[in-house]
C-alpha cells in the first residue's frame, strides 16, 4: 500500500463551504481558530517566560497547531485515548487541559495535572481526558500506545487510541515494534506523526532512507497517509476517517501530516546553527494560525473586530494563567514519592 499523495495547499484562499462539508457547524470551525490562537499566545508567552529566567525550559508546539487542533477534533473527549509527546500543546488544550493547568506544570508547581511537577514541562497527563503520561526517550510511547489499543480489542469497548510523534522518531525501535503489533492484530491506533522536518539539529534526509514517514505503513500492513499539517480541516478530514475506521474494528493508521517549527527545538536550542532563516521566512508565510485566519475570513464567520476580541480574550487567559501558576506553592518535599513508590510494599 503506497502513500496516498497530497498536494500541499497554497496560502489558503476562502473555499467557505469546507468546513460544512466535513460536518463541522460555522461554531465550531471558530473554535477551532480559537483553541490554536489560544494554543500560540499561550506558547508565546511560555517562551518569554524562559527567557525572563522564570522557569527552567520549554518545547513548543508553535507551527503545530492547525496538526493538532484538527486532530484532537476527530476524537470523542473523555471516551478516546491520547498518548502524546511534547509538542502537544494545542492537543491538550482542544482535550480539555486549561492554560492554567499547563502553565501549572510549566512552572513545576503543586497541583500540575501532568505529574504533580514531576516530570518536565510538557510531559502532559490528564486523566480526566485520558491523556496519558509519557516517558523523555522519544517514541516510547508508541508501543505503549498500541498496548492500550490491544487492551481496548480485548474488553470490546469502541474506544480508539491516538498516539503523537515527531518524524525523528521513527528512528527508534520502538516506532516499528509498536506499528508491527497493531498491523497484526488490527488494533484501534492511530500513529499520528507531525514531521516538522527535523530532530532537533537533524533534517530528515539524515533520519530516514524513504521519503515519507507514511511510507513505512506498507510494512506494517495498515494505509498511510499524507496530510498537509498546516491546514486544520485537512488534518481533520484524516484523522476523522482513521478514527472510523478504528472504530469499525478495521485496524490501526499510519497518519503524517507534513508541517514546520518555525522556533527553535526547545529553549536550550539555537537553530541559526542548522538552517537558513530565509527557509525559516519562507515557512512562516504558511503559519497555520494565519491561514485559518483567512480561511475564517473568506468563510465571512470573522472579521477585525472579531479577531481582535479573541486576541484580547486569549492574552486575558494567558495573564491569568501566568499569575496563577506563579504564585502558586510548590509541592511539599514528601510529594516527590507520592504516585511513584508510595503505592508499592515497605521493603
Ligand atoms: C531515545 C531518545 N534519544 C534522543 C532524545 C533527545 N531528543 C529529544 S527530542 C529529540 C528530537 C526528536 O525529533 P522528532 O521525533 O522529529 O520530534 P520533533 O522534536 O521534531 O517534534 C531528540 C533527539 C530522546 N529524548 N530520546
Ligand atoms: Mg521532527
Amino acid at each position: 500500500m503506497a502513500a496516498a499523495q497530497v498536494k500541499m495547499a497554497e496560502p489558503q484562499t476562502s473555499a467557505p463551504a469546507k468546513h460544512r462539508a466535513l460536518g463541522l457547524s460555522d461554531e465550531q470551525a471558530r473554535e477551532m481558530y480559537w483553541l490554536m490562537l489560544l494554543s500560540r499566545r499561550l506558547d508565546e508567552r511560555m517562551w518569554i517566560l524562559h527567557r525572563q529566567h522564570e522557569v527552567a525550559f520549554h518545547i513548543s508546539g508553535i507551527g503545530h497547531e492547525a496538526a493538532q487542533v484538527g486532530a484532537a477534533y476527530a476524537l470523542k473527549r473523555g471516551h478516546d485515548w491520547l498518548h502524546p509527546y511534547y509538542r502537544d500543546i494545542a492537543m491538550t488544550l482542544t482535550l480539555g487541559m486549561t492554560p492554567r493547568d499547563l502553565m501549572l506544570g510549566l512552572f513545576g508547581k503543586a497541583g500540575d495535572p501532568s505529574s504533580g511537577a514531576k516530570q518536565m514541562p510538557e510531559h502532559f497527563a490528564f486523566r480526566a481526558s485520558k491523556i496519558v503520561s509519557s516517558s523523555s526517550p522519544v517514541a516510547t510511547q508508541i508501543p505503549q500506545a498500541s498496548g492500550i489499543a490491544f487492551a481496548i480489542k480485548y474488553k470490546g469497548t469502541d474506544e480508539v487510541v491516538v498516539t503523537c510523534f515527531g518524524e525523528g522518531s521513527t528512528a527508534q525501535g520502538d516506532f516499528h515494534e509498536g506499528l508491527n503489533w497493531a498491523g497484526i492484530h488490527k488494533l484501534p491506533v492511530i500513529f499520528y506523526c507531525q514531521n516538522n522536518q527535523y530532530a532537533i539539529s537533524v533534517p530528515q534526509e539524515k533520519e530516514m532512507a524513504v521519503k515519507n514517514v507514511a511510507d513505512y505503513a506498507a510494512s506494517y500492513g495498515m494505509p498511510g497517509v499524507i496530510v498537509d499539517g498546516n491546514d486544520a480541516l485537512e488534518c481533520f478530514r484524516a484523522l476523522r476517517a482513521a478514527v472510523a475506521r478504528a472504530r469499525r474494528g478495521e485496524g490501526p493508521t499510519l497518519v503524517e501530516a507534513k508541517t514546520y517549527r518555525p522556533v527553535p527545538h526547545s529553549s536550550d536550542d539555537d537553530d541559526r546553527t542548522y538552517r537558513s532563516r530565509a527557509e525559516v521566512e519562507e515557512w512562516k508565510k504558511r503559519d497555520p494560525v494565519l491561514l485559518m485566519k483567512k480561511y475564517l475570513e473568506g468563510a465571512g464567520l470573522l472579521d477585525e473586530a472579531n479577531a481582535q476580541a479573541y486576541d484580547a480574550r486569549a492574552k486575558q487567559m494567558v495573564d491569568d494563567a501566568n499569575e496563577f501558576a506563579k504564585n502558586a506553592p510548590y509541592p511539599p518535599g514528601e510529594d516527590a514519592i507520592k504516585g511513584v513508590w508510595g503505592a508499592l510494599p515497605k521493603l
